[in-house]
């Protein structure tokens, strides 16, 4: 948590000369059920976002996953636009209901074919395959017998992370265990909002935990494997400040720094949960789920780390005043701790532009935590595209990303080990609850044609890529 003090110090101006340490790793990212579609293709079984997608009114515009951007069968020439684009690295999913259909047993010869076509599709072109083994598809099969609230799934997902590195091992060197699993956690437990779509907070501590114990579990799987793996895994963080200097809104940041940032790294680096946070959960839990030799396993030694960062968060505690105005939404899992907007621009997701908060998060983890070498994995940002001509002018997007790759560049000048970026995202895609109504893709995807078109940003970054920063 990071309380205000002085403004930060301002990125350098766009014109200015910068360069990335030689060797920076320049991609972009993706999710197999963002982009695959092809749900009943091959053997896969469904997933829990299939389910939750059939719930009505559970995502935005009603829409499903059953096409998405059809990448199942495009991958070639989605793979030549990242080529195009000179890009040299890609992160992207692997969907385990392709690969375990049934959630154990004999895995799916017909899915590892796909991620086999695809890997050695990008390696042909010179792309450096970063995958990423849970996304945020787990098989059905596997909720129906609990989910992330039992803990066999975590022995489940060591298995399929075994089961994928066996065959793509030979080629795929950089593996991340769990994508955002705060998000698998409470956005799915606790609001709701993600699937499997429950409302109960203590499911969501639960659910945290046998995630950190799948991710420990499959880290040891991929480090005991015949392959060398480079085994890392994703957070999704902020940098989160009060409100005020009242005791309210400084606890309320708190908790919310405890619940998004702490709650991981403490567990992943110190192989503790927080104490504080702790104390917070006791009035759902009483962790008594946790056995012996988890923490060992979820702190086990990573070789590299990815952060996600959008955003950053003010943090109001209810207890405090509140201005006169609508409230914002309480946030989930902290009900009396509130967001406040920052006064920034913001994106079409409500999200407040905040590049300083990257370099924040970046130099935070570094300094408290005994943290491996960090990757950039998603940055980006959803805006109201117009399109003209088929083409897409995106100026906000633009700036975005140049401001937001000034700001990493800023934290290493600081002494932060960052060695790459992954934009968020390649295309457009399904963005979960919000459908297909919200567009983070450098590549415009028109859904009726799925047809593919590179905007100004996917030139603009691939720009800074080649020259690997500003001339
Ligand atoms: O689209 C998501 C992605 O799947 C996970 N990180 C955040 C992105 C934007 O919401």
């Amino acid at each position: 948590m990071s309380v205000p003090t002085s403004a930060p110090a301002p990125s350098a101006p766009a014109s200015s000369s910068r360069h990335f340490p030689p060797g920076f790793v320049w991609g972009a990212a993706t999710a197999a059920f963002q982009i695959e579609g092809a749900t009943t293709a091959d053997g896969r079984s469904p997933s829990i976002w299939d389910t939750l997608c059939e719930r009505p009114g559970a995502v935005l515009d009603g829409s499903d996953g059953s096409v998405a951007c059809d990448h199942y069968h495009r991958w070639e020439s989605d793979l030549d636009l990242l080529a195009g684009l000179g890009l040299t690295a890609y992160r992207f999913s692997i969907s385990w209901p392709r690969i375990c259909p049934g959630g154990k047993g004999e895995p799916n010869e017909k899915g590892l074919g796909f991620y086999d076509r695809l890997v050695d599709g990008l390696l042909a072109r010179g792309i450096t395959p970063y995958a990423t083994l849970y996304h945020w598809d787990l098989p059905q099969v596997l909720e129906d017998k609990g989910g992330w609230r039992s803990r066999d799934t975590a022995y489940r997902f060591a298995e399929y992370a075994a089961i994928t590195q066996h065959r793509l091992g030979d080629r795929v060197k950089h593996w991340a265990t769990l994508n955002e699993p705060w998000c698998s956690a409470f956005l799915g437990h606790a609001s709701g909002e993600h699937a499997p779509g429950r409302t109960d907070q203590a499911e969501a501590v639960v659910a945290s935990h046998h995630l950190l114990l799948g991710h420990g579990l499959a880290t040891e799987a991929l480090h005991g494997g015949r392959r060398p793996a480079e085994v890392g895994v994703v957070l999704n963080h902020y940098d989160i400040t009060p409100a005020s200097d009242s005791p309210a809104d400084v606890d309320a940041a708190r908790r919310l720094d405890g619940q998004q940032n702490r709650w991981w790294l403490d567990a992943l680096y110190t192989g503790a949960y927080p104490a504080d946070i702790v104390e917070d959960f006791a009035r759902w839990t009483d962790m008594s789920f946790v056995q012996d030799g988890d923490l060992a396993a979820i702190s086990s030694r990573l070789d590299w780390m990815g952060i996600n960062y959008y955003s950053s968060f003010v943090a109001r505690g209810l207890g405090a005043p509140a201005p006169a105005g609508p409230r914002p939404t309480p946030w989930i899992g902290c009900e009396d701790v509130e967001l406040v907007p920052n006064g920034e621009p913001v994106t079409h997701m409500g999200w407040d532009v905040v590049p300083s908060g990257l370099t924040k998060v970046l130099e935070r983890i570094s300094r408290d935590y005994d943290a491996p070498p960090l990757f950039i994995t998603e940055n980006g940002a959803a805006y109201d595209d117009v399109v003209v001509d088929g083409q897409v002018e995106d100026p906000d997007r633009i700036a975005y990303i140049d401001a937001h790759l000034r700001a990493a560049l800023d934290a290493i000048d600081a002494g932060v080990d960052l060695r790459g970026y992954f934009v968020w995202s390649l295309m457009d895609n399904f963005e979960w609850a919000w459908g297909y109504t919200r567009r983070f893709g450098v590549v415009r995807v028109d859904y009726d044609t799925l047809e593919r078109t590179p905007k100004a940003s996917a030139h603009a970054y691939a720009a800074i890529a080649r020259e690997n920063g500003w001339a």
